[in-house]
């Protein structure tokens, strides 16, 4: 396909694409008025207009932290926050990606990638690209004048990476449109997580899936392999707040994220070498708990189990090489990651108990939102994520002392409160209680913002309440504003 993609294909990939490709909805002007400025900036840069918009959603995740890529369930909702990209074929075998924050600074990509070494904005663009390239070899690279903008706050657990990946991935399908038949939503998250693990962070596609299958008004439980979506339906009083502790976290600018992936599979291997299986089958703790027993989870004596399997201490690369019968090298081989290969120092028993009560604490809260009455759920899913954060706190150790310090200030005014996202940083999600927002809000601003030197006309940008919104779209624009 060369030139401007036509409304026909347009709505082809509504389609085939099944997303929820509808036109800018009027009766939301703040998102119509950052089209019209994504779009005049565009003009501006590329001396024409785009001829669509692709969006994508961030998230939050409401419970099952760090727990995707050891294969369980998540429970998450899209955010109002989207990443934009206006888009225009160019008809070269070049992509010119231009960025509304001036802080992201113009790029030139070519049309293959295989990773990188340190992660600038314009590589998780490569990455949705090449995994689009990647679905099947009828997929050509077009370069087209890409230009972006994107208000989910960046490197604070609320998939601002994913969102713009899933953007490319997206973009790269349309520049194919007739030619490709494009992929359903699930097999689009799907490729968008595999796309995402070239960045280097070995993620369990959440992000993508929320991305694609979120809808408004309804947060989702995720399964994996193969991916399912089921509704999961809130309190209708439910108010969740998310709060920015101010501390960045870049997961592909460091090894943390992907030692804990390491490490639950290494448990995994360790108890299934214990329990006499072929532990090399067995990279992930929910492949190794379906094995021993699918209900091991549900009675919870998948946890006694692990505690008897593995000891609560460290463990050296030496001796798990040991333990698994392979050579150290061989191990390494097997089951590190290539920014992993150097550590020595892994915590099997803590970063698997957290993972198996992780995942019974999300199916625990579905059961709540399907089951309970209203009052009695709020109650029992604020428990569940106050008991999600002391985990991930303590036994998973990926919490920050200012997040710590955000869930104490929120508790007198909510049901529960949890670090969402990978932590190490980032952000919180509040369970507040329907008459305590404003008091929550207002301690959150007093005891903490203001010591940080936040005003008020800032505060909104790292203080909010959020809903279920929907999935990625795209936006046809309007035709008379083409050139
Ligand atoms: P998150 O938890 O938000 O997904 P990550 O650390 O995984 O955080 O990725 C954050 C990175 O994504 C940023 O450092 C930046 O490179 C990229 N990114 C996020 N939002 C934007 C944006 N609006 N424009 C360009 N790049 C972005
Ligand atoms: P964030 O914090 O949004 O980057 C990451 C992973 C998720 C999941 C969570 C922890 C990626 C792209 N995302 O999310 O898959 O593992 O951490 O629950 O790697």
């Amino acid at each position: 396909m060369t030139g401007k993609i036509d409304d026909l294909n347009i709505f082809r990939i509504r389609r085939e694409l099944e997303i929820n490709c509808q036109p800018v909805d009027r009766s939301d002007h703040q998102l119509d008025d950052r089209c019209l400025k994504l779009q005049q900036f565009f003009k501006e840069k590329f001396n024409k207009n785009p001829d669509l918009i692709v969006s994508v959603p961030g998230r939050v995740n409401l419970i099952g932290e760090h727990v995707d890529y050891s294969g369980y369930g998540v429970l998450p909702m899209a955010l109002e926050q989207r990443v934009l990209v206006a888009i225009c074929a160019n008809g070269t075998d070049k992509t010119t990606l231009v960025n509304m924050d001036e802080s992201y600074e113009k790029a030139e990509i070519g049309s293959t990638f295989s990773g990188c070494t340190t992660p600038s904005w314009y590589h998780y663009f490569q990455c949705g690209v090449q995994g689009a390239l990647n679905y099947s070899e009828s997929m050509k690279y077009k370069g087209m004048n890409a230009a972006v903008w994107g208000n989910i706050p960046p490197c604070a657990g609320l998939s601002s990476s994913s969102a713009l990946v899933s953007a490319a991935a997206v973009c790269m399908f349309l520049m194919n449109e007739p030619v490709v038949t494009a992929p359903s939503k699930e097999n689009m998250a799907n490729l968008c997580a595999a796309a995402e693990n070239l960045i280097g962070t070995q993620g369990g596609g959440m992000d993508q899936a929320i991305a694609f299958l979120a809808q408004k008004g309804i947060a989702k439980y995720i399964q994996f392999n193969p991916l399912q979506c089921t509704d999961v339906i809130l309190p209708s009083n439910a108010v969740f707040v998310i709060a920015h502790s101010l501390v960045e976290k870049n997961k592909a600018a460091s090894n943390d994220f992907n030692i804990r992936v390491v490490e639950c599979r290494l448990a995994a291997q360790v108890m299934a070498k214990k329990k006499g299986l072929e532990w090399r089958n067995f990279r992930t703790l929910k492949k190794l708990q379906d094995k021993l027993a699918p209900s091991m989870l549900i009675d919870n004596n998948i946890v006694p189990l692990c505690e008897s399997l593995l000891e609560d201490r460290a463990y050296n690369k030496k001796e798990i090489a040991e333990l698994l019968e392979v050579s150290v090298e061989e191990l390494v081989d097997i089951s590190m990651s290539p920014d992993t290969k150097n550590v020595d120092v892994f915590y099997l028993r803590k970063r698997a108990c957290h993972v198996f009560n992780e995942a019974a604490r999300v199916l625990r809260f579905k059961f709540c939102c399907d089951e309970f009455p209203e009052e009695e759920c709020l109650e029992a899913i604020g428990e569940l994520m106050n008991k999600s954060h002391k985990s991930l706190k303590e036994l998973y150790e990926c919490s920050h002392p200012q997040l710590d310090k955000l869930v104490e200030i929120s508790n007198p005014y909510t049901y529960g409160s949890r670090l969402t996202g990978a932590g190490w940083g980032g952000c919180i999600v509040a369970l507040a209680k329907e008459n305590k927002v404003e008091d929550l809000i207002t301690a959150l601003k007093k005891d903490y913002y203001s010591k940080l030197g936040i005003g008020d006309e800032d505060l909104g940008n790292y203080v909010f309440v959020t809903k279920p919104n929907s999935g990625a779209c795209i936006y046809p624009l309007n035709i008379d504003q083409k050139p």
